[in-house]
């Protein structure tokens, strides 16, 4: 037995390491910090945008927590989840001799209040009058007095008996509050020995009085930092049946949660139900308790099972009854003695198999967890509904790939593999087992509405076979947001051909026509392929990838359905794609063909500008290119805008192309021409270029022709020499 303690202990150990695992991991939104510096923020609080519940909006500076925007920027040192406190930190008034000034005020802002059953109003002084003067519905206050003529009359215990210290309640639910002391009284008497009196509001019995914290400066030097006070918040100010009635405020969102009236002040808040633990004011928060896997707080004296929100008490078979029995187990006593005995050789054998079955539990249990965990993301993610279809054959092009396959491809998901990194996700370049070469998109957090619609999209995205749309092969769906998996397009973005590093050469108009045509049809191809018609919704250059001779292809396809909808996310979205966002969808909130239709006229002026979508002008003044260029063309002032290196070409044409764009920007989406149309068009004028070029032969054409035979746009000395001509030709 000497070997069980130690071993008992262990187990122990393991087993708590293993409960604040479990449980620590779901403490904040998926995707957002979870910890700053040694606090674990638990959500509703969060740092940044989509990561917190209104109201409880933090930050992290310097591994230091502050409750954002209450004025008195308050430092957290500690959360209470469930009882609903947080402690922060709060100045001390001060007042020496007989200045008359010396408060120190708080300002608990929305939700929260001090709390009156954990805080206590304390001065430190002789002679001193501190007066607390706050706000809760009403105007409240509170005072207290410390008393004593000379030093020997000082209480030197720890408690603040009223001598040199004193203590008193304050009021509840106060919001603002703001401590002053009153003037009649002044250290001026005991100016030989207390100069100085300070008054605070802070944890109850947090507080040891010392005589010495009346002379000079001690008590400062102590406490300069400030003093920690408990804050009481809720979720919502309503009492829980009106909470429930707005679902869309309503705080306790985990399946198993439900909603408490606060016992600390007025208001809310959410606990897990009986038999779950977590966090329940996140979706998946309040998970099932193991109980048997704690024997301590769950006692069962025969065969312990787990079942969802509770578990189950049977006894060992052998014994007289073999029915299942709730919680506990007595099979009838043949006779105490009997039992007694039993009961004894029961323990000391128990002891023993505890501990194996313990170990052998946590193994499992961890072990099954993460099973499970994969299971719960492959079906979150619709793998079922995607599997189903690979069944039935529907969807025959797309793999599902594992976790592991797709981390051994990035090599853990290493920095170095990073190819790009946007508004929905970051993409790495991965090497399969075969040897291809793949890249994988890891999207941002999504919630299960946007998890189910991307299953369609995989569906969807997955039927699409076009030579001018990047081929997604497969995805992943055992992580928490699932992984895409698409074909590698070598040679970057038209983004960086245009705006990259190799900006200084020229792009022949040639090839600018080719890639405007190409993306054209292949919005045209999504727009047409599929009932109702699948919306790029996020077009723009970064988003188009050239291949080999400059062949473009559209990514990032579908990005649309999986946007959040919800007003806060959908601000993030704007930002990332300002500059080509339809200002009607902009109002309206209502994606169509014509939006795309909208963005694409954006990346043609890209095209025959070379400007950003947003860029400066020659005074640093921020400039939208669509709104410049409609006033360039009102103004008839195009050569003014136009890309220097193609503008002397062919005026024709390149208001032929200038006309294109500005319908593709009208403002009202009827307005637009389709998708197909615009690409029959760009058609027409691609091919009425290259028999100009053909007919006429300016020196572009004859280096065109020149090089056709060996033509190679990979290489950069080629392409680099070609671009000089054309550079010459524009003179
Ligand atoms: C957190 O760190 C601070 C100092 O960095 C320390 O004073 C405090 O005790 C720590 N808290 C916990 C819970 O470890
Ligand atoms: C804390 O932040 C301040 C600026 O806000 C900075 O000057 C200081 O170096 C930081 N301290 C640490 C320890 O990071
Ligand atoms: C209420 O206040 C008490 C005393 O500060 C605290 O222990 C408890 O956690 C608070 N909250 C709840 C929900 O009881
Ligand atoms: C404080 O007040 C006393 C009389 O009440 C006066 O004699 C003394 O000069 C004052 N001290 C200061 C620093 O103002
Ligand atoms: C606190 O009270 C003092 C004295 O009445 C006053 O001067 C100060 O402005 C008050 N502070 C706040 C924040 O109300
Ligand atoms: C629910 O709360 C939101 C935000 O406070 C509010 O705009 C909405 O009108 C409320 N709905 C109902 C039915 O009270
Ligand atoms: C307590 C507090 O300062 N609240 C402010 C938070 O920020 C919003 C908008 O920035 C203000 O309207 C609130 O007054």
């Amino acid at each position: 037995m000497a070997g069980a303690l130690p071993c008992l202990i262990f187990a122990a150990t393991l087993m708590l390491a293993s409960i604040k695992s479990s449980t620590a991991s779901r403490m904040a939104k998926p995707g957002c910090q979870e910890t700053c510096g040694n606090l674990t923020i638990p959500y509703p609080f969060g740092i940044g945008e989509g990561c917190f519940h209104e109201g409880f909006d933090v930050s992290c500076e310097n591994n230091t927590v502050y409750r954002h925007n209450s004025s008195s920027r308050l430092k957290i040192y500690d959360i209470n989840l469930l009882g609903g406190q947080a402690k922060v930190n709060t100045f001390i008034a001060s007042k020496c001799l007989n200045d008359t000034s010396g408060w120190a005020s708080l300002d608990t802002g929305k939700f929260f209040t001090v709390s009156t059953i954990a805080n206590k109003l304390t001065a430190v002084g002789c002679n001193t009058l501190a007066f607390l003067e706050g706000y809760n519905e009403h105007s409240v206050g509170a005072g207290c007095f410390s008393m004593c003529v000379d030093k020997e009359s000082v209480d030197d215990g720890v408690q603040c008996s009223g001598m040199g210290c004193c203590q008193t309640s304050i009021a509840p639910n106060l919001v603002s509050s703001n401590i002053t002391f009153d003037n009649r009284f002044n250290n001026h008497e005991v100016r030989g020995f207390n100069p100085c009196s300070y008054a605070f509001v802070a944890e109850q019995d947090w507080f040891r009085f010392e005589a010495s914290y009346l002379e000079d400066n001690k008590f400062t030097e102590k406490f300069n930092d400030g003093v920690p006070t408990v804050l009481d918040w809720v979720a919502g100010y309503e009492y829980c049946d009106e909470a429930m009635k707005n679902m869309s405020m309503y705080a306790c969102i985990s399946k198993n949660s439900q909603c408490i009236t606060s016992p600390n002040a007025t208001g809310y808040l959410c606990k897990c139900k009986n038999g779950f633990a977590g966090n329940p004011y996140l979706e998946e928060g309040c998970q099932d308790i193991n109980e048997c896997n704690l024997p301590h707080q769950y006692p069962c004296h025969g065969i312990c099972s787990n079942i969802i929100g509770d578990y189950d008490c049977s006894c060992k078979s052998g014994t007289q009854s073999t029915e299942p029995k709730r919680k506990t187990c007595d099979p009838i006593a043949v006779s105490e003695r009997a039992r007694l005995t039993k009961m004894f050789a029961g323990i000391s054998a128990c002891a023993v198999l505890l501990l194996i079955c313990i170990f052998a539990l946590l193994i499992e249990y961890q072990k099954r967890k993460l099973v499970k965990e994969k299971k719960i993301f492959f079906q979150q993610n619709g793998g079922l509904l995607l599997y189903e279809q690979i069944r039935s054959k529907q969807v025959d092009t797309v793999r599902i790939f594992t976790k592991e396959e797709l981390e051994n491809a990035t090599n853990n998901f290493d920095s170095s593999r990073e190819l790009g990194r946007g508004g929905h996700g970051t993409v790495y370049k991965g090497i399969l087992k075969d040897g291809r070469v793949v890249a994988i998109k890891r999207s941002k957090v999504m919630n299960m509405d946007q998890k189910d619609e991307f299953a369609q999209e995989m569906v969807i995205l997955s039927q699409i076979n076009h030579r001018n749309v990047v081929k997604l092969l497969g995805c992943c769906l055992e992580v928490e947001v699932p992984m895409l998996v698409y074909e590698c397009i070598p040679n970057g973005t038209l983004f960086d051909l245009m705006h990259g590093k190799n900006r200084r050469l020229s792009i022949s108009l040639d090839i600018r026509l080719k890639i405007a045509q190409e993306s054209a049809e292949a919005l045209a191809y999504l727009h047409s392929s599929a009932s109702p018609p699948i919306v790029h919704g996020d077009v723009k250059s970064p988003n188009i990838l050239l291949g080999d001779n400059h062949t473009a292809k559209v990514t990032d396809f579908g990005a649309s359905r999986m946007l959040p909808t919800d007003e806060i996310q959908f601000m993030t979205m704007v930002q990332g794609t300002i500059g080509y966002l339809d200002p009607e969808y902009l109002q309206e909130r209502q994606l169509t063909e014509k939006s795309d239709v909208y963005s694409f006229g954006v990346v043609l002026l890209e095209l025959i500008t070379m400007k950003f979508a947003i860029y400066s002008d020659s005074a640093g003044e921020k400039r939208n290119l669509a709104s410049s260029f409609l006033l360039a063309m009102k103004e008839n002032g195009l050569q003014f805008i136009l890309d220097k290196n193609i503008l002397e070409f062919e005026t024709e044409l390149l208001q032929e192309i200038a006309q294109l764009a500005k319908c593709c920007l009208s403002m009202r989406g009827e307005e637009r021409p389709l998708m197909r149309e615009v690409a029959e068009r760009l058609r027409s004028i691609r091919s009425t270029w290259r028999v100009q070029l053909i007919q006429n032969p300016s020196r572009e054409t004859e280096c065109l022709l020149e090089n056709s035979s060996h033509y190679d746009p990979s290489s950069t000395g080629q392409h680099g020499s070609l671009m000089t001509l054309d550079l010459e030709s524009g003179r």
